[in-house]
């Protein structure tokens, strides 16, 4: 194998950006891994000699195709589905699906490259995948999420599979959607397996799997706490967001004696002063699971709550934050707020919340920040813990899912110190630690391999 002239920085994100031209999510994604990436490896040949970020920035494949369904009012409507095959290097792809309107293949890519450094620190044998639509399941019956989650599974079926590619939920696809896509899933090929995770208790679901994001942040956010000599208890945390990881990251504060003061959706967020109890959290669920309803309802029901309209909860002093939303939800100049307001520590739920510039303002001011690749691990976890209980056909118990899930979420942590402590210092860079921790497994397998 021929030594290669080395590329810098600069040169290989040159090289990105030309090969996909205007994906900035994906040139963002990769450009965050890749500036530590390639301090990392300045002395080290043989990653260099293996192209092996040039080959992980690279997806496997990305297949995109065409979804009809009809509403109820009998009109056919076309959608792009996605499915982006990132590396499989460490396992079978394994990663959700987003129905957002928003979706595209920019988005796709970076989070489906996220999901390789993600899947490789949770020590479970999984690789990296991302799908989903352009289709908004907002407004819609469930007739009409109905016919349009069989209509993308009659084309996906073909490209997953328990030991291909194991799907799951993101925004926009809860219970009702893999329901859906399970049972035409099951319905095409007359095989029950564990193609999918996050289903139902009674198909194959597993038990923690819907807590296990927002519960496995603050888990993360306690280990950071903890190695600065301090704890949750009687801090406040601003939380974005009110869907999956944003109802359960706001309950496990609870559980440690924080005090969560926001939430929020697309249209604003909701502050309240007193604190957001249990009671108030179950409305918020079944609000948004059941009813389907929208954010700003908090403030009618809860009084002494504001909703501020068209506004992100990052004004709001506290010592937490965690973006539990979407990406890029946290700009630089917020981050400054946050920062001058005295935040002490950041634990991303959602998938690249921050702004890049918006990480370094945090890592400057020595804040605790844990990377959503690291701090929102614990969701994927227990999917491939659902995937293992599929393969013995057998169901665990909540307690041994919940001990399982703080213990790769610890050693998720630990694995971000041992790389991402800087010498004679006692702050750690947990982005640097989850980056190079996540890259080295994936890296040194892919050289096993040799070129393919
Ligand atoms: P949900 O669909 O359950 O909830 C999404 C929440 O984010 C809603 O409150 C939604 O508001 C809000 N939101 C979505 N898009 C935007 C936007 N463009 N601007 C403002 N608010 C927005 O999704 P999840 O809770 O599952 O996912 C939230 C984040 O966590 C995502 O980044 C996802 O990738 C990440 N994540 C999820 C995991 C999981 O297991 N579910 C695992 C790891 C990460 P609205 O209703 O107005 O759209
Ligand atoms: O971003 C993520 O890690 C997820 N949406 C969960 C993926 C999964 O396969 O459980």
């Amino acid at each position: 194998m021929a030594v290669s002239d080395h590329v810098d920085l600069q040169g290989f994100m040159d090289g990105v950006k030309k090969r996909n031209p205007g994906e900035n999510e994906f040139h963002q994604a990769v450009y965050e891994v890749a500036q530590y990436i390639f301090d990392y490896i300045k002395d080290k040949e043989i990653y260099h000699e293996h192209q092996i970020l040039r080959r992980i920035a690279e997806p496997d494949r990305v297949v995109s195709f065409r979804v009809c369904w009809e509403d109820d009012n009998g009109n056919v409507r076309v959608q792009r589905g996605y499915r982006v095959q990132n590396n499989n290097a460490i396992g079978p792809y394994k990663g959700g699906l987003r129905f957002h309107p928003s979706v595209n293949q920019s988005i796709l890519k970076f989070l489906a490259f996220e999901q390789t450094f993600k899947n490789s620190l949770t020590g479970l044998p999984m690789g990296g995948g991302k799908g989903g639509s352009d289709f908004n399941p907002k407004g819609k019956s469930d007739n009409e999420v109905m016919r349009f989650c069989q209509s993308f599974m009659t084309e996906l079926y073909r490209h997953v599979g328990v030991d291909v590619d194991v799907p799951a939920g993101d925004i926009g696809v809860g219970a009702r959607e893999i329901g859906y896509m399970f049972g035409q899933y099951k319905r095409i090929t007359n095989q029950y397996t564990g193609v999918l995770t996050g289903k139902g208790l009674e198909y194959g679901g597993s038990l923690v799997r819907t807590e296990a994001t927002g519960y496995g942040a603050v888990y993360f956010l306690e280990d950071m706490l903890k190695q600065a000599g301090t704890a949750i208890e009687g801090k406040k945390a601003i939380i974005s967001g009110s869907g999956n990881v944003a109802t359960h990251a706001a309950e496990k504060i609870l559980h440690r004696g924080g005090i969560p003061l926001t939430l929020s959706d697309s249209e604003g967020f909701i502050y309240d002063p007193s604190g957001i109890t249990q009671e108030k959290l179950d409305w918020v669920k079944e609000l948004k699971t059941i009813k389907r309803g929208r954010i700003s309802e908090y403030a009618s029901q809860f009084k002494g709550s504001e909703f501020h309209k068209g506004k992100r909860p990052w004004i709001v002093e506290a010592d937490l934050a965690l973006p539990c939303a979407t990406q890029n939800e946290i700009s630089t100049d917020e981050a400054k707020v946050m920062i001058s307001n005295g935040i002490k520590a950041i634990s991303e739920g959602a998938n690249m919340p921050t702004e890049q510039d918006g990480i370094h303002a945090f890592l400057d001011a020595k804040v605790l920040f844990g990377p959503s690749k690291a701090a929102n691990a614990g969701g994927v976890a227990v999917s491939g813990l659902e995937i293992t209980q599929n393969l013995q056909r057998l169901s665990w118990t909540s307690e041994d899912l919940q001990k399982q899930l703080k213990s790769i979420m610890h050693s998720i942590h630990d694995q971000c110190v041992e790389y991402g402590k800087e010498n004679n210092e006692n702050f750690v860079d947990y982005v640097k630690g989850a980056n190079l921790a996540g890259f080295i497994k994936v890296a040194n397998a892919m050289i096993a391999y040799g070129v393919v």
